[in-house]
């Protein structure tokens, strides 16, 4: 991929606009939590082909071998650290986008941050904030055309369901791109428009689910997903409980 091609056809104000470029790091996320630190101009770009240390949410690993796309994008937005859910769903639907207008693909939003086809866990994205929410990194992961068997159990590549080659520039203009209008929407409130996308790409609602949290286990149907992004689960009994940050499976399948 050449930086060079990428900045050609990239049609954005200030999303990309600056782009750090790496053969191998330990996160991208590490890369631009450190510029944002440095003052980097909001919408800068690190890029990496590999990842040693690539990371999950809650310190979990994320497989990063040749093949994958792993970015990381500062912001600064003037949002208080509860927005950030939202913020996080908002990057899923921009992903979605991007991966549809690219190479055709539905990619699937399951709560809070997975990327999915099929069943299958094609990327995630992760947001991290400095104090006070001053600077935010967004990271997101995408299997574009990783070979088989340097990727978990349940884990799959863009490719497998592309009907032609996946054009990895291709996609990171449009990524790019859709990451600049999903924040400009978040910045200008209207949470109205990002919700009613992350709904229509959502796997989670309306199924049965599993829930972990921190408290224990339980299960209920997920009904929607609140102002906060937090996610409406209605148990047996009939209440309904919001939850903020968890985990989301059902009956033994991860679809
Ligand atoms: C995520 O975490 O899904 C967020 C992943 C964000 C990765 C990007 S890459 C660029 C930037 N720099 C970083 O260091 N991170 C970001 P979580 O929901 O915690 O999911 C982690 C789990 O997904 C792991 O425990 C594995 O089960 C699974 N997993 C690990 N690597 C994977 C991969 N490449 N593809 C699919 N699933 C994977």
């Amino acid at each position: 991929m050449e930086l060079e091609e990428v900045g050609r056809g990239l049609r954005t104000r200030y999303v990309g606009r600056r782009v750090h470029w790496f053969e191998q790091v330990t996160s991208t996320n590490d890369v631009a939590r450190t510029l944002a630190e440095q003052g980097a101009p909001e919408g800068t770009v690190v890029v990496a082909r590999t990842q040693t240390e690539g990371r999950g949410r809650l310190g979990r690993r994320w497989a990063s071998p040749p093949g994958g796309l792993y970015l990381s994008v500062v912001l600064r937005p003037i949002a208080a650290p509860y927005e950030l859910p939202r913020l996080g769903l908002a990057v899923g639907v921009a992903c979605s986008r991007a991966v549809e207008r690219s190479c055709g693909v539905q990619l699937r939003l399951r709560w809070p941050n997975d990327l999915v086809v099929d069943g299958k866990k094609v990327g995630g994205v992760l947001v991290e904030s400095g104090p006070e929410a001053r600077w935010v990194v967004v990271g997101v992961g995408i299997n574009v055309a990783v070979a088989p068997g340097q990727l978990p159990e349940g884990a799959a590549s863009l490719v497998e369901f592309a009907k032609g080659p996946v054009e990895r520039t291709a996609l990171l203009q449009a990524l790019l791109a859709e990451l600049e209008l999903v924040y400009e929407l978040f910045r200008g409130g209207d949470w109205a428009t990002l919700l009613q996308w992350w709904r229509q790409r959502a796997t989670t609602l309306g199924r049965r689910v599993r829930v972990h949290v921190a408290s224990g286990v339980y299960e209920g149907t997920a009904e929607d997903v609140d102002e906060d992004g937090a996610l409406v689960v209605r148990l047996p009994d009939g209440s309904r409980k919001r939850v903020v940050a968890g985990e989301v499976g059902w009956g033994g399948t991860t679809r």
